[in-house]
C-alpha cells in the first residue's frame, strides 16, 4: 500500500502565491473605500472616459444594424466590456504598440484608430488595417491568440532597441487555452518583456462558459507560472481598470517587465452577429449581468458629483449619433479596392509565379 506524501516526511513549501483584486467602485457607483487614484479627481477626464464608453456602444449598435442590412460582415461587439478597452487605451501613449483581437474596439479607438477604419477591416477590406494615425498598431487578430506571440515580439524589439515603450495586447479568456498564449507569457518573463496582456473575461468564450475553461480560480494566475505580475480587477469598473493598466505601463518602461492583468467582465451581448447567446444562457444571468455594467456605475458616480446630467446625456448622444454617422458615410462611399491590391502588398518582392497572375490582374483577364 502506498503512503501518502505528507509534511512529516519529505515537504517543505518552496512558494506561496495570492492575487489581489482591483475594485473602486462598487455595482451603484459608490466608492468603496477612501483612497480613489489620483485621476479621479479629474472629473473632465471622468466625464471623457463615460462619453468614450458611449461612443464603443453607439458605434457597436449602428455596426450591427449595418451587417443586419448586408453592408458589414460579421462583427463582434463589446456591450457591457467597453470599460475594459477605454481604460487600458485611455493610458497607452501615442508611441506604444496595440496588438489587438477582434473584440478591441474600444483600445483601437482610444488609440487613434477610427470608426471609419474599424468598419471598412469588418466590410472585408484590407485597407481598414491600414492605419492612418496609429500606423505602427498591428491589425486585428481573428486567430485566438496569436496576437499574444506578436506583442511579445514587438516587445522584444522595444527592448532591444531600448525604447521606453510598451507593447499591449488583449485577449479573451478562453484564449487563455491556447498554446501561443502560455508560450507568449513565458518568453515576456524570462526576458522582463515591456508588454502588457488584458485579459477580457467576458465569462463566455462563445457558448462554451468560464468553468469549463480552466480549473483555476483566476485567470490571473496563470501569470504566477510565468513569473510576471498579474492583478485581477474589476473589468466594469473603469477607474480599476485604468489605475491598473497605468501602472502596468509605468512598469514595463521602467524595465520591470510584463504584467497580466484580468479584467473581470460580461458578454452583454451575442459573441458575434453569427451568434444567438439566448440559445445557451439564461433570461436571468444577463440580467444580473446588465446590473454591474460599466457605463451605469460611472454615471451614477459622475452624477454624485453633480458632473453628469440628463441633459449632458443627450448631448452627448446627439454628437456621438452624428460622428458614427459620418464614418459610415466615409465607410460606405469608399471606392472598391484595384484586385492587384492583394497581392500589391503581399511581398517585397513577388515571387514569378504571383507576379504572373498580378499581371493578368492588372490586365483584367
Ligand atoms: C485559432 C482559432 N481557433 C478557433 C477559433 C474560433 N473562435 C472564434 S472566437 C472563439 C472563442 C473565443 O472566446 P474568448 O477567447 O473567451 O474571447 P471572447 O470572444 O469571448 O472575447 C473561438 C473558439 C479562432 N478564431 N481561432
Amino acid at each position: 500500500m502506498t503512503q501518502p506524501i505528507t509534511e512529516d516526511t519529505v515537504l517543505k513549501t518552496v512558494a506561496k502565491f495570492e492575487v489581489k483584486y482591483l475594485q473602486y467602485l462598487d455595482e451603484d457607483g459608490k466608492p468603496l473605500g477612501k483612497k480613489l487614484p489620483s485621476f479621479a479627481k479629474d472629473t473632465e477626464l471622468l466625464r471623457k472616459l463615460y462619453t468614450d464608453m458611449a461612443r464603443v456602444r453607439a458605434f457597436d449598435a449602428k455596426a450591427y444594424a449595418l451587417q443586419r442590412t448586408g453592408k458589414l460582415g460579421t462583427y463582434p461587439a463589446s456591450l457591457g466590456q467597453e470599460a475594459i478597452g477605454v481604460g487600458y487605451g485611455s493610458v497607452m501613449r501615442k508611441e506604444d504598440v496595440l496588438v489587438p483581437y477582434y473584440r478591441s474596439t474600444a483600445g483601437l479607438m482610444q488609440h487613434g484608430v477610427t470608426m471609419a477604419e474599424i468598419l471598412t477591416y469588418w466590410g472585408g477590406d484590407e485597407r481598414g488595417s491600414d492605419f492612418k494615425y496609429a500606423r505602427e498598431d498591428l491589425p486585428i487578430a481573428v486567430p485566438i491568440a496569436t496576437q499574444c506571440l506578436n506583442a511579445a515580439g514587438v516587445a522584444t524589439a522595444f527592448k532591444l532597441r531600448g525604447q521606453a515603450r510598451v507593447a499591449v495586447t488583449e485577449i479573451g479568456e478562453g484564449g487563455t487555452s491556447k498554446g501561443d498564449f502560455y508560450e507568449a507569457i513565458n518568453v515576456a518573463g524570462v526576458w522582463r518583456l515591456p508588454v502588457l496582456f488584458v485579459v477580457n473575461n467576458n465569462q463566455w468564450a462563445i457558448s462554451v462558459p468560464s468553468e469549463i475553461q480552466t480549473a483555476a480560480e483566476t485567470y490571473a494566475q496563470k501569470a504566477i507560472a510565468a513569473g510576471i505580475h498579474c492583478l485581477q480587477v474589476d473589468g466594469n469598473d473603469i477607474l480599476a481598470v485604468r489605475e491598473a493598466a497605468e501602472q502596468a505601463l509605468e512598469r514595463a518602461r521602467r524595465g520591470e517587465g510584463a504584467t497580466l492583468l484580468e479584467c473581470i467582465s460580461y458578454r452583454l451581448c451575442d459573441h458575434t452577429t453569427a451568434d444567438d447567446a439566448s440559445r445557451y444562457r439564461t433570461e436571468e444571468e444577463v440580467k444580473q449581468g446588465w446590473r454591474r455594467e460599466p457605463m451605469r456605475r460611472l454615471r451614477k458616480y459622475l452624477e454624485s458629483l453633480n458632473a453628469w446630467s440628463d441633459a449632458d446625456e443627450e448631448t452627448m448622444n446627439k454628437t456621438i449619433a452624428e460622428e458614427v454617422e459620418a464614418a459610415v458615410q466615409e465607410y460606405l462611399s469608399m471606392p472598391a479596392p484595384k484586385a492587384t491590391d492583394m497581392l500589391d502588398y503581399l511581398y517585397a518582392e513577388l515571387p514569378e509565379k504571383l507576379r504572373e497572375q498580378r499581371d493578368e490582374l492588372a490586365r483584367g483577364e
